[in-house]
Protein backbone atom coordinates (compact mmCIF):
# COMPACT_ATOMS: atom_id res chain seq x y z
CA UNK A 1 0.00 0.00 0.00
CA UNK A 2 1.11 3.34 -1.25
CA UNK A 3 1.48 6.19 1.54
CA UNK A 4 0.24 9.86 0.93
CA UNK A 5 2.45 12.54 1.82
CA UNK A 6 0.42 13.43 4.72
CA UNK A 7 0.84 9.94 6.19
CA UNK A 8 4.95 10.49 5.34
CA UNK A 9 5.09 13.78 7.67
CA UNK A 10 3.26 12.14 10.17
CA UNK A 11 5.77 9.24 10.08
CA UNK A 12 8.66 11.17 10.01
CA UNK A 13 6.97 13.67 13.26
CA UNK A 14 6.54 9.91 15.25
CA UNK A 15 10.03 9.34 14.85
CA UNK A 16 11.22 12.62 15.24
CA UNK A 17 9.13 12.50 18.57
CA UNK A 18 11.18 9.17 19.44
CA UNK A 19 13.81 10.46 19.12
CA UNK A 20 14.05 13.71 20.62
CA UNK A 21 12.61 10.96 23.78
CA UNK A 22 15.46 8.66 23.48
CA UNK A 23 17.61 11.72 23.63
CA UNK A 24 15.54 13.21 26.99
CA UNK A 25 16.26 9.86 28.63
CA UNK A 26 20.05 9.83 27.75
CA UNK A 27 19.87 13.44 29.20
CA UNK A 28 18.36 12.63 32.24
CA UNK A 29 20.12 9.44 32.93
CA UNK A 30 23.74 11.52 32.60
CA UNK A 31 21.89 14.56 34.95
CA UNK A 32 21.07 11.68 37.34
CA UNK A 33 24.17 9.76 37.34
CA UNK A 34 25.96 13.19 37.70
CA UNK A 35 23.66 14.34 40.62
CA UNK A 36 24.67 10.59 42.25
CA UNK A 37 28.66 10.81 41.66
CA UNK A 38 27.97 14.43 43.14
CA UNK A 39 25.81 13.31 46.37
CA UNK A 40 28.37 10.39 46.78
CA UNK A 41 31.19 13.10 47.30
CA UNK A 42 29.16 15.51 49.08
CA UNK A 43 27.96 11.99 51.45
CA UNK A 44 31.61 11.31 51.81
CA UNK A 45 32.73 15.02 52.46
CA UNK A 46 29.98 15.07 55.21
CA UNK A 47 31.39 12.00 56.55
CA UNK A 48 35.05 13.07 56.79
CA UNK A 49 33.65 16.28 58.51
CA UNK A 50 31.79 14.18 61.09
CA UNK A 51 35.34 12.27 61.97
CA UNK A 52 36.81 15.46 62.38
CA UNK A 53 34.77 16.82 64.61
CA UNK A 54 34.57 13.29 66.82
CA UNK A 55 38.34 13.54 66.76
CA UNK A 56 38.33 17.09 68.29
CA UNK A 57 35.55 16.60 70.40
CA UNK A 58 37.21 13.52 71.89
CA UNK A 59 40.48 15.52 72.00
CA UNK A 60 38.74 18.33 74.57
CA UNK A 61 37.40 15.49 76.37
CA UNK A 62 41.25 13.90 76.52
CA UNK A 63 42.44 17.48 77.74
CA UNK A 64 39.91 18.19 80.13
CA UNK A 65 40.84 14.99 82.10
CA UNK A 66 44.32 15.50 81.62
CA UNK A 67 44.36 18.54 83.50
CA UNK A 68 42.22 17.09 86.51
CA UNK A 69 44.55 14.44 86.76
CA UNK A 70 47.81 17.31 86.55
CA UNK A 71 45.94 18.46 89.04
CA UNK A 72 46.22 15.99 91.35
CA UNK A 73 49.95 14.55 90.40
CA UNK A 74 51.25 17.59 89.50
CA UNK A 75 52.11 16.54 85.87
CA UNK A 76 50.82 15.00 82.84
CA UNK A 77 50.04 10.98 82.73
CA UNK A 78 53.38 9.02 81.89
CA UNK A 79 53.60 8.01 78.03
CA UNK A 80 54.95 4.83 79.42
CA UNK A 81 53.14 2.20 80.88
CA UNK A 82 56.53 1.10 83.36
CA UNK A 83 55.97 4.13 84.89
CA UNK A 84 52.96 3.42 86.18
CA UNK A 85 54.03 -0.01 87.49
CA UNK A 86 51.25 -1.65 84.63
CA UNK A 87 53.25 -4.56 83.02
CA UNK A 88 52.80 -4.87 79.30
CA UNK A 89 53.26 -7.81 76.49
CA UNK A 90 54.07 -5.21 74.20
CA UNK A 91 55.22 -1.37 73.52
CA UNK A 92 52.54 -1.65 70.28
CA UNK A 93 50.30 1.85 71.45
CA UNK A 94 51.82 2.34 74.67
CA UNK A 95 51.70 6.12 74.53
CA UNK A 96 47.73 6.03 74.07
CA UNK A 97 47.57 2.84 76.62
CA UNK A 98 49.85 4.59 79.39
CA UNK A 99 47.10 7.60 78.77
CA UNK A 100 44.16 5.34 79.15
CA UNK A 101 45.55 3.23 82.20
CA UNK A 102 46.86 6.70 84.41
CA UNK A 103 42.84 8.26 83.84
CA UNK A 104 41.71 4.83 84.86
CA UNK A 105 44.00 4.41 87.94
CA UNK A 106 42.85 3.02 91.24
CA UNK A 107 44.70 5.69 92.80
CA UNK A 108 42.57 8.71 91.14
CA UNK A 109 39.09 7.66 92.02
CA UNK A 110 38.00 11.52 91.92
CA UNK A 111 39.21 10.75 87.96
CA UNK A 112 35.72 10.70 85.33
CA UNK A 113 35.55 7.23 82.91
CA UNK A 114 36.58 8.53 79.15
CA UNK A 115 33.55 8.03 77.11
CA UNK A 116 32.86 4.08 76.52
CA UNK A 117 32.32 4.96 72.52
CA UNK A 118 36.34 6.87 71.71
CA UNK A 119 37.29 3.67 73.49
CA UNK A 120 39.24 0.43 71.56
CA UNK A 121 42.25 -2.01 71.71
CA UNK A 122 43.16 -2.82 68.21
CA UNK A 123 46.37 -4.52 69.32
CA UNK A 124 44.02 -6.47 71.55
CA UNK A 125 46.62 -6.83 74.36
CA UNK A 126 45.44 -6.97 78.63
CA UNK A 127 47.59 -6.95 82.13
CA UNK A 128 47.74 -8.85 84.54
CA UNK A 129 47.98 -5.78 86.91
CA UNK A 130 44.62 -4.46 88.46
CA UNK A 131 45.18 -1.24 87.80
CA UNK A 132 41.59 0.01 87.12
CA UNK A 133 39.66 1.58 89.59
CA UNK A 134 36.99 -0.14 87.87
CA UNK A 135 37.34 -3.80 88.77
CA UNK A 136 37.57 -6.19 86.26
CA UNK A 137 39.14 -4.16 83.30
CA UNK A 138 42.01 -5.61 82.61
CA UNK A 139 42.48 -4.48 78.70
CA UNK A 140 45.07 -1.92 77.39
CA UNK A 141 42.45 0.24 76.00
CA UNK A 142 43.40 3.40 73.62
CA UNK A 143 41.23 6.47 72.91
CA UNK A 144 40.53 6.52 69.53
CA UNK A 145 40.07 9.27 66.71
CA UNK A 146 37.14 9.72 64.77
CA UNK A 147 38.36 7.03 62.06
CA UNK A 148 39.11 4.18 64.81
CA UNK A 149 42.71 4.98 64.89
CA UNK A 150 44.37 5.48 68.40
CA UNK A 151 45.80 8.78 69.42
CA UNK A 152 49.20 9.47 69.83
CA UNK A 153 50.09 10.63 73.73
CA UNK A 154 53.41 11.99 74.47
CA UNK A 155 54.52 13.32 78.06
CA UNK A 156 57.39 15.75 77.81
CA UNK A 157 59.36 12.80 79.09
CA UNK A 158 58.42 11.01 76.09
CA UNK A 159 59.69 14.10 73.62
CA UNK A 160 62.14 12.37 71.10
CA UNK A 161 61.05 8.92 71.48
CA UNK A 162 59.38 7.28 68.90
CA UNK A 163 55.95 5.16 69.33
CA UNK A 164 54.60 2.34 67.25
CA UNK A 165 51.11 1.91 66.86
CA UNK A 166 48.52 -0.56 65.02
CA UNK A 167 46.16 1.30 63.22
CA UNK A 168 42.25 -0.43 62.43
CA UNK A 169 42.15 1.48 59.82
CA UNK A 170 45.39 1.86 58.22
CA UNK A 171 46.03 3.62 54.98
CA UNK A 172 47.71 0.03 53.83
CA UNK A 173 45.72 -2.94 54.93
CA UNK A 174 48.91 -4.47 54.42
CA UNK A 175 51.16 -2.46 56.66
CA UNK A 176 48.93 -1.62 59.20
CA UNK A 177 51.64 -0.56 61.98
CA UNK A 178 52.88 3.28 61.95
CA UNK A 179 55.72 4.85 63.68
CA UNK A 180 55.01 8.75 65.11
CA UNK A 181 57.21 10.91 67.64
CA UNK A 182 56.40 13.97 69.22
CA UNK A 183 56.12 16.87 66.86
CA UNK A 184 58.31 20.07 66.68
CA UNK A 185 57.22 23.42 65.99
CA UNK A 186 58.28 24.83 62.13
CA UNK A 187 59.12 28.11 62.93
CA UNK A 188 61.13 27.55 66.40
CA UNK A 189 62.30 23.84 65.43
CA UNK A 190 61.71 23.05 69.54
CA UNK A 191 58.62 20.70 71.13
CA UNK A 192 54.87 22.05 70.24
CA UNK A 193 53.78 21.87 73.96
CA UNK A 194 57.65 21.92 75.47
CA UNK A 195 55.59 21.50 79.17
CA UNK A 196 52.23 20.16 79.03
CA UNK A 197 51.87 16.82 76.30
CA UNK A 198 51.13 16.29 72.39
CA UNK A 199 47.85 14.33 71.36
CA UNK A 200 48.31 13.56 67.54
CA UNK A 201 45.43 12.01 65.48
CA UNK A 202 46.70 10.26 62.29
CA UNK A 203 43.35 12.04 60.31
CA UNK A 204 42.25 11.00 57.29
CA UNK A 205 44.56 9.48 55.49
CA UNK A 206 45.47 6.88 58.23
CA UNK A 207 49.49 8.36 58.36
CA UNK A 208 50.70 10.10 61.12
CA UNK A 209 53.31 13.08 59.98
CA UNK A 210 51.12 14.07 57.07
CA UNK A 211 49.48 17.66 56.48
CA UNK A 212 46.03 16.14 57.99
CA UNK A 213 47.15 15.29 61.21
CA UNK A 214 45.07 16.36 64.08
CA UNK A 215 46.60 17.65 66.82
CA UNK A 216 46.30 19.76 70.38
CA UNK A 217 48.77 22.16 69.50
CA1 LIG B 1 49.90 -2.59 73.60
CA1 LIG C 1 45.95 -2.14 73.47
CA1 LIG D 1 47.71 12.01 58.47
Amino acid sequence: MQMNSKQLNAGAVRDRRAGFTLVEILAVLAILSLLMALSVVGFQKFKERGYVTKTHSTMAELRMKITNYESKFGAPPPDTLAALKVRADNDLNEGAEALFAALHLKGFPEGDNVEEESLGNSDEDSTATPYHRDAGVSQLLEVMDGWGNPIAYFAPSGYGKEQRYLMSEPADPNDPEQRVSAQKSTKTGAFANADTFQLISAGTDGLFGTDDDETNF
